[in-house]
């Protein structure tokens, strides 16, 4: 490297890492080689950074996620290490396309929506701030499937990022552990020993993280799974090929696919065993490391703080007294003292069939030993506080274990922190009144707004500097600008260029001809009954049955843009998306509303297409029930990026309203409390239907075939739904929904009043960077610091 210039590194990594000439290099040759000169600049100071924490020895934070929804890192590398123009010059002056190489790279989709994502934004906040921390997980060879759509319905394939080699990561094959399942144990000497009869090795894949400005790097270790016996060549040589391999491929299938389902808890064994694979190898690493520094284990607490993202993995708590008080020798009273003083635990949802629960049967089979240490936990725990189990009808509850082995327990809003202590864990509360706090989620503003959107945050930077982009909370220095027409002209433009960018890729990719000059109103999020996309798509229908009653009217012409997937085996969440793509090829063919309405579905949503979609917003649809959605981060990004919100009184919203202004924002529906209620009163959808004509005739075009070429019963399931059980409200909320959307309509019709909403939604956001959220787990949960003051934060 040395004062190699970055192209002079990009040639050279062609030629010496590729294998290729110039003339002969493909779009994906010269990806990798960037990649490949972008990471050289990282591995100095992730060497620096992994040396400054030995040397401190300071307190390093364990993030443990069965997901880190990481996206593409190329660009996000770039920005951090500023080295992006540098690039983007070397290519333009070799007459190569800059942006098709950095779109070439894959979408890493380690994960399932926004716990994944809060995940990859942690790590990214981590670095910037230079706490020393490690994200474990699980490297899938198969993350999220990808969506196509035959005929307005989803279809899943196989997605197959791992087929190119990973550029990122290095592979560490000496970083390896025996993870075991199932056997038997029994009594030796005074220990209980545990003799599994299956086996799996973890090994290590490292992946650096570059926080901003390229100071500080942590890394992101996920765990491959491998066989501890490659083949059975007793069956190879009797002519058995496939039984000979079987070890192999039985090993592999731990670390084969991401589990695509983030609403209901299957229970599978296989899920159970991946939850074990990366938590056993994770807490073997973190043991390793301490041990390697200091002697008694007692100081654990001091030297270790391990995050559980949710309860996958839970089995933190059972594995880590099994490994210090059966194998280390500590007595299981002071086992139970060092793991819990280490490990805390994020709840992100209180959808009770998500909540996880692992029958005794199966635990037993698999973690024999782990089922007696919950048993254990279970009974010293209710000695001293009788009324709560973690074992109710053989099953174990893995919120209640978590709770009980953990330090902390945070909600990840405001709201659903109330909730959780009101709701899911009130007698656990009730009796460790200290445990629960809050930490209202983030967003990292380097890839959210700086990368994702460099015309606005260039129109930013020309206002303000650029501090906000280390300290997003500079962000409110723009308030005075606001008065300025010039500055507000420039933020303006800057989004009107991102709506011209989409339409035309709507256009080409899509072939749907849209108005850039009409409002962008988007929801991409999991499709799912309470995040209530069928609440959306019936309003956009009853607004279309209005536009066609009096297409001459004083409307306000909108693009309606969906993404998201549905979980394989949620059909009702199948059905929402086959609805709004038929509405959509019956609404974009209508000559009378061609020029006030369309409706877009851009297929397989993912980071890459939210970078794409949220800086070309105008009004982010954040409508779930409330009381449903823990807090949303995608209502933070589109916030951050001058989109106004139609919303409920739900997760984050809430503190999202608060910061920007009641009056910049649209509320509309019941509260969490009016939910409750409402849910009460008999045919409560029934006669919120018969208040609302608009209502009722969106829902009749469901029955009447208009979606579905005169097929009447295509819709039908949806129609009932609404109009009689109604769990999610629909019917309840509509008309407050359409008010509040109208309100939207009329205020988007005053540019200069929109544009100077759009531009305090901005400048009040950046309470939601990743940033303040990670300081607030730092300080509140994990007593952790950075052991050298970073240049960046110190500037800051
Ligand atoms: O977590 C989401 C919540 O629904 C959001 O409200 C919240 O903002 C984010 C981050 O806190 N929960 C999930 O994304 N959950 C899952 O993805 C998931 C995955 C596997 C199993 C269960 C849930």
């Amino acid at each position: 490297m040395g004062d190699q210039t970055l192209k002079d590194a990009i040639l050279s990594h062609l030629k010496y890492s590729l294998g290729k000439d110039a003339d002969h290099a493909t779009i994906y040759d010269w990806r990798v080689a960037l990649s490949l000169a972008t990471r050289d600049r990282i591995v100095d100071p992730w060497f620096q950074s992994t040396r400054a924490t030995y040397r401190a020895g300071a307190k390093r934070v364990y993030y443990l996620s069965m997901e880190f929804l990481i996206g593409r890192l190329l660009e996000d590398a770039m920005v951090n290490t500023g080295i992006l123009d540098e690039a983007k010059a070397a290519f333009d002056g070799m007459g190569l396309p800059f942006d098709k190489i950095i779109h070439d790279e894959p979408d890493a989709a380690l994960g399932n929506g926004g716990l994944g994502r809060l995940a990859a934004c942690f790590l990214e906040s981590l670095s910037t701030l230079g706490i020393p921390a490690y994200g474990y997980g699980i490297r899938y060879e198969h993350g999220l499937f990808r969506q196509r759509f035959d005929h307005g319905r989803q279809v899943e394939e196989p997605e197959d990022w791992l087929t190119q080699e990973h550029v990122w990561e290095f592979e560490r094959p000496e970083a390896a552990f025996e993870i075991g399942f199932a056997g038997e144990t029994f009594e030796n000497g005074g220990r209980t020993v545990w003799r599994p009869n299956e086996s799996v090795m973890a090994q290590a894949f490292d992946t650096p993280v570059i926080g901003w400005k390229g100071e500080w790097a942590n890394t992101l270790r996920l765990w491959g799974a491998l066989p501890t016996k490659v083949l059975d060549l007793g069956l190879f040589n009797r002519g058995d090929y496939a039984g000979a391999a079987e070890p192999e491929a039985l090993a592999r299938t731990i670390s084969r696919v991401l589990y695509p389902d983030d609403t209901t808890d299957e229970g599978k064994a296989l899920r159970l065993k991946q939850e074990y694979f990366f938590t056993a190898a994770s807490l073997r690493d973190i043991l390793r490391r301490f041990e390697s520094e200091h002697s008694d284990l007692r100081d654990l607490p001091k030297k270790v703080a391990i995050q559980m993202n949710d309860t996958h993995p839970a089995i933190a708590g059972p594995e880590l007294v099994r490994l210090l008080h059966d194998e280390r020798g500590l007595p299981f009273a002071d086992a139970m003292m060092v793991a819990r003083g280490c490990l805390n635990y994020t709840n992100h949802t209180l959808l009770p069939e998500a909540l996880e629960r692992w029958s005794e049967g199966l635990m037993g089979h698999l973690l024999p030993r782990h089922m007696r240490l919950i048993e254990m936990i279970n009974e010293s725990h209710s000695q001293q506080y009788p009324g709560v189990t973690i074992i109710e009808h053989d099953q174990v509850k893995m919120g209640e274990l978590s709770f009980v082995m953990a330090s902390k327990v945070n909600g990840v809003s405001a709201l659903h922190t109330e909730l959780m202590k009101e709701t899911v864990f009130k007698d656990l509360n009730g009796l460790h009144p200290e445990r629960i706090v809050n930490q209202t989620n983030g967003v990292t503003p380097r890839r959210w707004l700086k990368t994702c959107n460099p015309g606005l945050a260039g129109v930013v930077t020309q206002a303000i500097g650029d501090g906000w982009v280390g300290d997003a909370e500079k962000l409110v220095e723009l308030e005075p600008h606001i008065a300025d027409s010039g500055f507000l002209e420039r933020f303006t433009a800057a989004k009107r260029a991102n709506k011209e960018t989409l339409s035309n890729w709507f256009g080409t990719e899509l072939g749907v001809k849209v108005d850039p000059s009409a409002m962008f109103d988007v929801q991409i999020k999991r499709i799912h009954e309470y995040k209530r996309q069928h609440l959306n798509i019936l309003e956009t229908i009853a607004l279309w049955q209005e536009m066609r009653d009096n297409p001459n009217g004083d409307w306000t012409p909108r693009v309606v843009v969906f993404g998201g997937k549905a979980a394989p085996g949620y059909h009702f969440a199948k059905d929402i998306i086959y609805l709004i793509n038929s509405v959509a090829r019956v609404v974009n063919a209508d000559p009378i509303t061609s020029k006030l309405l369309k409706i877009v579905y851009p297929p397989n949503y993912n980071v890459t297409l939210a970078e794409r979609l949220i800086p070309a917003t105008d009004l982010s649809e954040q409508i779930s029930t409330a009381g449903k959605e823990a807090s949303g981060t995608g209502n933070m990004k589109f916030a951050l990026n001058g989109a106004m919100t139609v919303g409920t009184l739900d997760g984050a919203n809430v503190e999202i309203r608060e910061h920007v202004g009641a009056e910049n924002f649209f509320l509309f529906g019941m509260t969490a409390q009016e939910v409750w209620a409402r849910r009460e009163v008999e045919d409560h959808a029934g006669q919120a239907i018969a208040a609302d004509p608009k209502l009722a005739r969106a829902l009749d075009s469901l029955r009447n075939g208009t979606f579905a070429d005169g097929d009447h019963d295509r819709f039908r399931g949806i129609a009932d739904n609404v109009s009689g059980p109604d769990y999610f409200l629909v019917a309840s909320d509509f008309s407050d929904y359409w008010r509040a959307s109208r309100e939207a309509d009329a205020a988007f019709r005053d540019p200069a009043r929109w544009a100077r909403m759009t531009a305090l939604n901005t400048a009040r956001s950046g309470w939601f960077s990743s940033d303040r959220t990670i300081r607030g787990y730092a300080s509140e949960i994990w007593d952790a610091l950075p052991p050298k003051p970073l240049r960046s934060i110190a500037a800051a």
